[in-house]
């Protein structure tokens, strides 16, 4: 993705530290270091890499920037938002007052809270029943109207870990309303939350697709050891595992074909004759998404 950072270096030990994202989609991030002068040597030692977990915050949510372009002193209505001003004083009142020709950055300092799905997900292919663990891949929702034709509402991308845990932010949805939950994966069926549609409480939903069947809409999913997992092999993403599917691992998989490719179901980084049987078994139970 090549995000870079410089740092000079010195006869001495000088600690540095930085955040990187990845690209969600990227499985093969690296990271690597570099020298642009011509000494012959240099150390970096003691390299740490960790996870953090950080929340988005937008800028225009925590500052406002209240302008006055006219002749004469304007009112602004701060509509019950609990402002700061710069040096963190607390702004009284419910208005301010802005001077002619000036402006005013107030400073929101309540808790802003974006809408969070937490969301419990395995799929077949990549779930290992004895260690109850998964490989981690990217994975899209939706959340949809509860009623027909089940419009899109909003939607969210993020990587479930190895546990199967996701947490999608979302923008468009509130509190006490219905939504049917629409889980995307890029080569397993497509998944819809049970009958009658999951609402957010205080902005979080938390959702498992993976203790009971029932969870899932049409019980469409498949018992791997004591969990439940979104079938594998709708390659194409046509809402089948059929035919098609099996034609595209096989061909891919006579070429040898290496690779973080849909093909490979089980997430070996090859596909073969294992993602071909696997496909081959939904495809004979003829596995199609079960949607509302
Ligand atoms: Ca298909
Ligand atoms: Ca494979």
């Amino acid at each position: 993705m090549g995000l870079r950072r410089l740092y000079r270096f010195e006869p001495f030990r000088r600690d540095y530290s930085f955040i990187f994202k990845p690209d969600t989609t990227d499985p093969a991030t690296t990271f690597t270091t570099g020298m642009k002068l011509p000494d012959s040597l240099y150390y970096v030692d003691n390299v740490h890499m960790y996870k953090v977990n950080v929340q988005k915050i937008d800028s225009t949510e925590k500052s406002k920037l209240f302008i006055n372009e006219t002749s004469s002193t304007q009112l602004f209505d701060l509509n019950g938002i609990n402002y700061k001003n710069l040096d963190g004083s607390n702004v009284n009142g419910n208005v301010i007052h802005v001077p002619p020709f000036s402006s005013k950055i107030l400073v929101n300092d309540g808790e802003i809270l974006t809408p969070v799905l937490n969301l419990n997900m395995f799929v077949q292919g990549m779930y290992d029943p004895n260690s109850q663990q998964t490989v981690s891949d990217t994975v899209r929702v939706y959340l949809r109207n509860v009623n027909p034709p089940y419009q899109k509402v909003d939607s969210a991308v993020s990587v479930f870990n190895t546990s199967g845990l996701a947490s999608l932010d979302f923008q468009n949805v509130s509190d006490g309303i219905n939504y049917y939950i629409n889980v995307v994966h890029r080569n397993s069926i497509n998944a819809w939350s049970k009958s009658g549609g999951e609402s957010f409480s205080s902005s979080i939903l938390n959702y498992d697709f993976t203790n009971d069947s029932s969870m899932t809409y049409g019980n469409n999913v498949l018992k791997k050891g004591v969990k439940y997992c979104f079938y594998s092999g709708d390659v194409d993403k046509d809402g089948a595992v059929d035919l098609s599917d099996l034609s595209e691992i096989d061909n891919l998989a006579s070429s040898f074909a290496v690779g973080y490719l849909n093909s490979d179901l089980n997430y070996d980084l090859l596909t073969d004759i294992a993602d071909l049987t696997l496909a081959d078994n939904n495809a004979f139970n003829v596995i199609t998404v079960i949607s509302p």
